[in-house]
């Protein structure tokens, strides 16, 4: 018999979702059913609901298509959430399959009753099934909300009994990832401004394919202008294949003297730079407000801005620039211990090429993208947009999935890899091609430079215990092994180019904790 499950499932398939990051319970048991029932769509357990997430998260950033969780009602929701907040901000399409109970079981107040609506609804577009005779329909409309454009999270809650009664035949239509043309004047505006001169440019979104770099480049040279890369993109073709440019940096002083000089702003598919947090006497937004702004691709509206930035070049009459190819950089063992810069320093040695490199490195992922990355081989990075830490390992999971002839390799600062470590199971279960290497300087260092910015320039004994992972030290290769992931511990950047290149040479997770002195 057809069941609502059943359409859901089917129609899903049919729309393109081709994998169900799952964590279940007793309300979700029709739609497993269904699952099996219908071939052709992987199932992955995450262990937390967290790591279905970041998974769906990085299985869309890399194929531009949904990917869809089964979360058991509020609370699995609510496990999940802060992954779907960094999908939420990076603008990936996501399906969530969220069970409740059955209709006439609500009224009774069981245990894991929650107000699912209220959260999903803080991550992006809800529909609640209200009969087994939606779930075609919904099932779809789900999809094309996830697609946009732009890309958002799109949730449907599903009562048990809308599952498991009977179910209309599925709907067969694949809905396709697209982008908006920006209006026409948008590009000859740009122009204009920028002709003035002490112009800029912030990159965001697909601006940073190596098509918008390209046009990017040509733009900067015909415009003179600064160009600068979004804090922290969602994804981003790096290395010595494409043009280099600076990243706006993260704290707020830096980005204002960065960007005190500039008269014009254009925007390519990035929003009007704000800081990460405010601090007392420091602006909210980075940009001078004596700047113009100009949007030209709003990412908000899902607009190409690779597209806008060659219509730019274009109004320039920019002349093509040819990249000049920059030389991998050589490596040779100091065997001193390792620090963030000589970590990278191997990391991009060795990064093999078409690689997809998952950036939670946090403070040794700052060394990373603004000194290492655009000397590696070509690669792609995933970086954490949304700010909400325990992104990166099941990021670098579900862009292994998506891309399984390409090498993830997840570059990982110790204390947000624990907040989704179980992403380190379901890796070993799925046989994920991802390398990850822990940047292990066992503190919260972010926020001991935060600390220090607030003027505290001796932290007290809980402002210290609240930002230290000494106590006990954290044996990460220990973790791994647990999980089923063969792992090392290294100390030196010798160490690390060995345990890299090995690492590498093998199918599989593997995971490498890199001590920093
Ligand atoms: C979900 C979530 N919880 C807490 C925080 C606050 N926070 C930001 S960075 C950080 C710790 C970072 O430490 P680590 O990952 O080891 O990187 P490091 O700063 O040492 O490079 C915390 C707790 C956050 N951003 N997101």
């Amino acid at each position: 018999m057809s069941t609502g499950a059943l359409s859901l499932v089917d129609t899903a398939l049919r729309a393109g979702v081709e994998v169900c990051f799952a964590n279940p319970g007793t309300t979700e048991m029709p739609i497993i059913v269904a699952l099996d029932r219908v071939s052709g769509m992987r199932v992955v357990l995450g262990l937390f609901e967290g790591v279905c997430t970041g998974a769906a998260d990085g299985w869309a950033r890399m194929t531009g298509r949904p990917a869809a969780t089964l979360l058991h009602l509020g609370p699995g929701l609510a496990n999940g959430l802060a992954n779907l907040h960094n999908a939420r901000r990076a603008r990936t399409p996501v399906v969530n399959w969220i069970g409740d109970h059955a209709t006439r079981h609500l009224a009774f107040d069981a245990p894991l009753t929650l107000d699912i609506a209220a959260l999903t609804g803080s991550v992006g577009w809800t529909r609640t099934i209200k009969s087994a005779h939606e779930m075609a329909e919904a099932s779809l409309a789900a999809v094309e909300a996830a697609l946009g454009p732009p890309g958002r999270v799109a949730s449907l809650i599903i009562p048990a009994d809308c599952q498991w009664e009977p179910g209309p035949p599925p709907l067969s239509a694949s809905p396709l990832p697209t982008l908006r043309e920006t209006p026409s004047p948008a590009p000859r505006e740009a122009a204009r401004l920028l002709r003035k001169g002490r112009g800029g440019i912030l990159l965001g979104g697909n601006a940073l394919t190596e098509r918008g770099l390209h046009a990017a480049e040509r733009v900067a040279a015909a415009a003179n202008c600064g160009v600068w890369i979004e804090t922290f993109p969602s994804r981003q073709e790096c290395g010595s294949h494409v043009p280099s440019f600076p990243v706006l940096p993260y704290f707020p002083e830096q980005a204002c003297e960065t960007l005190a000089t500039v008269t014009n702003l254009v925007l390519a598919g990035a929003c009007d730079p704000v800081a990460f947090f405010a601090y007392p006497g420091q602006p909210s937004r980075m940009a001078p407000d004596s700047a113009a702004l100009h949007m030209l691709a709003d990412p908000e509206a899902g607009v190409d801005a690779a597209l806008a930035l060659e219509a730019l070049a274009q109004e320039l009459d920019a002349p093509t620039v040819a990249t000049p190819p920059r030389a991998k950089p050589a490596f040779a063992p100091s065997g001193q211990p390792l620090d963030p810069d000589s970590l990278c320093r191997v990391v991009a040695a060795f990064t093999p090429e078409g690689a997809i490199v998952v950036n939670e490195g946090l403070t040794t992922g700052f060394v990373w993208t603004t000194r290492h990355a655009s000397n590696a081989a070509p690669h792609t990075m995933l970086g954490i947009t949304g700010g909400a830490i325990g992104q990166g390992l099941p990021t670098a999971l579900g862009a292994a999935l998506a891309c399984p002839n390409r090498r993830v390799i997840a570059f990982q600062a110790d204390g947000s890899g624990l907040y989704t470590l179980q992403a380190l199971w379901s890796m070993a279960h799925e046989s994920a091609d991802v390398t990850v290497v822990v940047c292990a300087n066992r503190r919260y260092r972010i926020l001991q430079v935060e600390l220090a910015r607030a003027s505290i320039a001796e932290p007290g004994p809980k402002a210290q215990a609240l930002t230290d992972l000494t106590r006990p030290v954290i044996d990460w290769a220990a973790l791994a092994k647990g999980f089923g992931v063969p792992a090392c511990s290294v100390r030196t950047d010798g160490e690390l180019a060995d345990a890299l290149q090995r690492a590498l040479a093998e199918r599989g997770p593997s995971l490498i904790e890199a001590v920093l002195a």
